[in-house]
């Protein structure tokens, strides 16, 4: 349906592409929860199969639940097609299979998430691809990096876990200079702080698992692209490759928890930001990375491509790794896990666990230091997690 972009964000997040009239009134969207599809012909299945006709063949492949979640993602990122799958791995994965050749160059950022980290040296790197880290956080590097080979550029902004941000359309104007595609983890803004493609970048990632459902209790990932290189991904990396495809039941709640993403984040932004400021200014704090601090040291390039600071903190404690663990092990409101962007608030300790695939070198080399302490907000009053963070620290 025509509920495009004219349409509000919060508005498409609701509406965009579903029309009730179609579906015997029902205001929730159904769940097709089928594996396959009947042809009324051999005929009509063939076409299927060789494109000359649209239709749904196999839910790894295309299923109408899918398809809604794809297309309503597809218009909050403001990109032409999408493609969702069952994790943010699995969408990492199939696009980069897909899109990359042995003997092709990938620039990676110098911190990514642990499991993106762990693919590209080793599904990647297994499979040809020369995979580099270098220092994005200054668009110079980039240019003096690329060579012939390189036709990927990939990171994450902010990063995981230590916040560290790439002015995305600095990079992109360099990259396209020279036909390079630039990729962007979008997993920590969504949408509705950031929108890569807007700024430049080819293709967007995302783990849906996190802030777009934002219940905890799906797993899921996107790649928000051109139509071309979506069909590509989708008839090979997903189809052929990884067969990483959703579940229709978990793309419907990804569908829910997608309605209320607007107001979920503009509270969660709130209360990072009055805890960071809290957290700075306790004498237990050695240093915190949030973007909406002006002490961050990219507050400017923060303030320049993100619409709001988002709802993830790092910081490190007098103390270091020691304190770091003593504090994580006092929360008493705050949830010790892995994963962020649910209601519940969360913490964890990186270089133990998110980050344990680097090793202890590599996470020195790439600027993880081991009394980091990570903190996803949910949506608790933020007076209660201060308090929580307070007896913890005392
Ligand atoms: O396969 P997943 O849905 O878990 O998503 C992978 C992924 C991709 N990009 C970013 C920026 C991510 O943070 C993730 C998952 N990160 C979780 C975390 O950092 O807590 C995973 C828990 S080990």
């Amino acid at each position: 349906m025509s509920l495009d972009i004219k349409n509000s964000f919060e508005t498409r997040a609701i509406h965009s592409h579903y029309e009730a009239d179609e579906h015997l009134g029902s205001l929730a969207s159904p769940i097709y929860q089928t594996s396959t599809y009947v042809f009324k012909s051999v005929d009509e299945g063939a076409a299927y199969f060789s494109d000359e006709k649209a239709g749904y063949i196999y839910t790894r492949i295309n299923n109408p639940t899918l398809s809604l979640l794809e297309n309503r993602i597809a218009s909050l990122e403001e990109g032409e097609a999408a493609i969702v799958f069952a994790s943010g791995m699995g969408a990492i994965t199939s696009s980069l299979w897909t899109l990359l050749n042995p003997g092709d160059e990938l620039l990676v950022d110098l911190t990514v998430y642990g499991c993106t980290y762990a693919f590209f040296h080793q599904g990647l790197a297994r499979f040809g691809v020369k995979v580099r880290h270098i220092d994005m956080s200054d668009p110079n590097n980039v240019v003096r990096e690329i060579t012939e080979q390189t036709k990927m550029i990939f990171f994450e902004s902010p990063a995981n876990p230590n916040m560290r941000l790439v002015d995305i359309s600095a990079v992109s104007d360099i990259a396209h200079r020279q036909n390079i595609l630039v990729a962007v983890d979008n997993t920590y803004c969504t949408p509705y702080i950031q929108k890569p493609l807007a700024l430049g970048a080819d293709i967007v990632l995302h783990s849906l698992t996190k802030y777009i459902n934002g219940h905890g209790d799906a797993m899921g990932g996107a790649v928000i692209t051109s139509a071309e290189y979506a069909k590509q991904i989708r008839l090979v990396g997903l189809k052929d490759m990884t067969g990483a495809c959703l579940s229709p039941h978990d793309a419907n709640l990804i569908l829910r928890g997608m309605k209320t993403l607007s107001v979920r984040m503009d509270k969660i932004v709130q209360s990072a930001q009055k805890i960071a400021q809290y957290l700075e200014a306790h004498p237990q704090v050695e240093s915190i990375m949030y973007p909406g601090l002006p002490s961050f040291e990219q507050y400017q390039l923060a303030k320049k491509q993100m619409k709001l600071a988002g709802g993830m903190i790092a910081c490190e404690l007098k103390g270091g790794l020691e304190a770091g663990k003593q504090f994580l092990n006092r929360l008493q409101l705050f949830s010790r896990a892995v994963s962020l962007g649910d209601c519940e608030s969360l913490a964890q300790h990186p270089a133990s666990m998110t980050h344990s695939t680097y090793t202890t070198e590599e996470r020195k080399q790439y600027g993880i230091s081991d009394g980091l302490v990570r903190l996803s907000i949910g949506l608790e009053s933020a007076d209660d997690l201060i308090a929580d963070i307070k007896q913890a620290l005392a």
